[in-house]
């Protein structure tokens, strides 16, 4: 069994915000993007989550060796921060030419721009060393069904995962699915659909999914489900931990603030599974309240992180044997008293019970 420490963290450069909400401006001013790296090690995290343009700003309006120059400037950065960069991927939701979707847009030129970030992605990953590109699809979808058509638009998203794997021979591709925000629908709302998309591709060992709580929630299923679902087909590449108030827009709140135990069922299942053993990391995409002050503001960061680990001591002290005789019993009032009684670090000794009331000795 791991210690909490030989989990690796990792999160964005965009999760140190300037505190804009989807409607209103920024509250903060922003924090120097380079001296964000300086951040990482002190508050507990190893790993970097790139957008293309935050390792090559200006993106569109460099040459090929412009981009693999910047890149390895940055490289060097990391690596005198004793930095790893996790992934990268394409900011196609800020580009003009993307207003109606990349790869899913009817616009042949849109979709050509879409496909020339995605090289150009690819391209920086390997010169900063990650092995991994992440299609966050945001933009890939419709605000009206009636604008694209849908089979056409699944078929251009795997025609791109498939010309990926073909440009580069070993770069993985991990699909972060979200089933809404900026559209009204998204065409890979869950991770069934990236799981799909894999497997249809002409290299499944390399399309991988991201799974973030939230984009789960959104989709009205259950975190720790989505990620088991990932986990038993080996395709848990990575995850975005954080967490969402119901349905309401993308929060991105800190891990664990709003459905507790549904974070520990996030733990409990990524444990069994040993999630971490091959390298993957434990990212967090939270963002800071637009209330708080200071610059840089960061405690949305440690405060997730302090709660990840609170909660991995709860999966590893919570009684898995006593969960058997519950599931045995098929005692779930009795197994979901124990859930939440330890939760809350209640320790009554509570224990499954046959039909008759009669206490089961294998739970004593
Ligand atoms: C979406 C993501 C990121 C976004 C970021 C924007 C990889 O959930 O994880 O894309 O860029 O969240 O704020
Ligand atoms: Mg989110
Ligand atoms: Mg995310």
């Amino acid at each position: 069994m791991k210690s909490p420490s030989s989990y690796r963290f990792s999160f964005g450069p965009w999760n140190i915000s300037e505190g804009a909400d989807p409607f209103g401006p920024e509250v903060r001013p922003a924090y120097p993007h380079e001296q964000k790296y300086a951040l990482y090690k002190s508050l507990g995290f190893e790993g970097v989550q790139f957008h293309d343009d935050d390792v090559v700003t200006d993106i569109d309006a460099k040459s090929p060796a412009q981009i693999a120059a910047e890149a390895r400037r940055i490289k060097s950065i990391l690596d005198n921060e004793g930095l790893v960069p996790e992934f990268v991927a394409p900011r196609l939701w800020f580009a003009e030419q993307t207003v109606d979707g990349g790869y899913t847009s009817n616009s042949a030129s849109d979709r050509q721009y879409a496909w020339e970030r995605t090289q150009k992605s690819i391209d920086i990953a390997n010169e900063i060393g990650s092995g991994a590109l992440v299609l966050w699809l945001a933009r890939e979808g419709t605000y009206i069904r009636e604008a694209k058509d849908a089979k056409l638009a699944y078929e251009r998203i795997l025609e791109t995962i498939n010309r990926a794997l073909e440009y580069d021979d070993k770069i993985e591709i991990w699909i972060e699915p979200k089933p809404n925000e900026p559209t009204d629908q998204a065409y890979v709302p869950t991770i069934g659909h990236a799981v799909a998309l894999a497997y249809a591709s002409q290299d499944p060992n390399r399309v991988k999914g991201l799974i973030e709580t939230a984009h789960a929630q959104l989709a009205g299923l259950d975190p720790s489900d989505e990620m088991a679902f990932a986990l038993a087909h080996d395709k848990l590449a990575s995850v975005h931990l954080n967490d969402q108030n119901g349905l309401k827009y993308d929060q991105d709140k800190n891990f664990a603030s709003s459905n507790l135990r549904a974070a520990f069922n996030q733990i409990r299942v990524l444990e069994a599974a040993g999630y971490g053993s091959r390298g993957e990391f434990i990212g967090l995409d939270v963002k800071a309240m637009r209330t708080q002050k200071g610059v840089p503001v960061t405690e949305h960061l440690s405060n997730s992180l302090r709660m990840f680990h609170h909660l991995v001591e709860k999966v590893r002290s919570y009684d898995t044997a006593k969960e058997a005789a519950f599931r045995e019993a098929r005692d779930y009032e009795g197994l979901e008293l124990y859930v939440m009684e330890h939760l809350m670090g209640v320790h009554q000794a509570s224990s499954p019970s046959t039909p008759n009331g009669e206490v089961l000795s294998a739970a004593q």
